[in-house]
């Protein structure tokens, strides 16, 4: 059978989208997948004409993990040589735009993961959170141990890693996991709208503000504080900042350079 590509680009607008697409394996995530999402980001990360990025799925699964069946005869000195994860799972990190992940269905293991390494997760009503790799005897391997717990505490964290117990989209809300919940019928259109909001704003102030609040997950309260205050000091360096300030005053719509 032929291979599908393993993902879809498109824009809408100011707003780069990317939609996984192996729906016969409910997306899991092999390398050519994980190659062709690093590719397309970077892509859209340098596109001056794009402010914002989503990443999407099907309506069943938005990623059910690391591809299982590719990985199941893979040794030690495969995975090592290879650069399995940090080849591939660096390059989210080092996109400085704003990404939204919009998830509907299966979002387990890997494809928790990708969700939670993005900037915002919108979660449709049939969203289903897991790290099930335990069953596998695996373990979340691609930031799963780190992210989580940072995202809704230690306690719930271990239950999810250590149980495989999976997690509904008002459990994922509850817990901080999720910014949003809304009707599955509505993801694509809410979340394009959100990224299309966010996008209309300065680019260099949303890569700060992205910068910053990342920064709060890897430094002590005093160099995150430092470093923001770093980052609004710079601000004034920029036109963009003056013009939101001045048109507030004068009652206008601000006209940004930089978007
Ligand atoms: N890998 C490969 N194929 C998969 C995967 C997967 N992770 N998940 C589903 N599929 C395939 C199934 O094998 C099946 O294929 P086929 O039709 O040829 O038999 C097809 O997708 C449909 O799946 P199901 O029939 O199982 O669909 P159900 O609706 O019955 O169940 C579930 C859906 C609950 C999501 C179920 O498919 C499931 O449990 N999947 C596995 C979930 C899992 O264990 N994920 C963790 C994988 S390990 C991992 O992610 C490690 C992370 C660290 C590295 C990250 C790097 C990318």
């Amino acid at each position: 059978m032929k291979e599908l590509h393993p993902i879809l680009t498109e824009v809408r607008g100011r707003v780069g989208v990317i939609t996984l697409n192996r729906p016969g394996q409910l997306n899991a995530l092999n390398d050519a997948l994980m190659d062709a999402l690093g590719d397309a980001l970077l892509a859209f990360d340098r596109d001056d004409a794009i402010g914002a990025i989503v990443i999407t799925g099907s309506p069943k699964a938005f990623a059910a993990g690391a591809d299982i069946a590719a990985m199941a005869d893979w040794s030690y000195m495969d995975v090592y040589q290879g650069d399995f994860i940090t080849r591939n799972w660096e390059t989210i990190r080092r996109v400085r735009k704003p990404v939204i992940a919009a998830v509907a269905g299966f979002a387990m293991g890997g494809g928790c993961e990708l969700a939670l390494a993005c900037d915002l997760i919108i979660a449709g009503e049939s969203a289903r959170f897991a790290l099930p790799e335990i069953k596998l005897a695996m373990l979340p391997g691609a930031g799963g141990t780190q992210r989580l717990p940072r995202a809704i505490g230690k306690a719930k964290a271990m239950d999810m890693c250590l149980s495989a117990r999976m997690l509904g989209a008002d459990e994922a809300d509850r817990y901080g996991l999720v910014s949003r919940v809304v009707p599955d019928e509505q993801l694509l259109e809410q979340t394009l709208a959100l990224a299309a909001k966010i996008a209309s704003y300065s680019l260099p102030a949303l890569m700060a503000i992205k910068e910053s609040v990342n920064r709060s997950w890897e430094s002590s309260l005093t160099e995150g504080i430092l470093y923001e205050r770093r980052e609004l000091h710079a601000r004034f360096a920029s036109q963009d900042a003056h013009e939101g300030m001045h048109a507030f005053l004068s009652k206008r719509t601000p006209v940004f350079e930089h978007r």
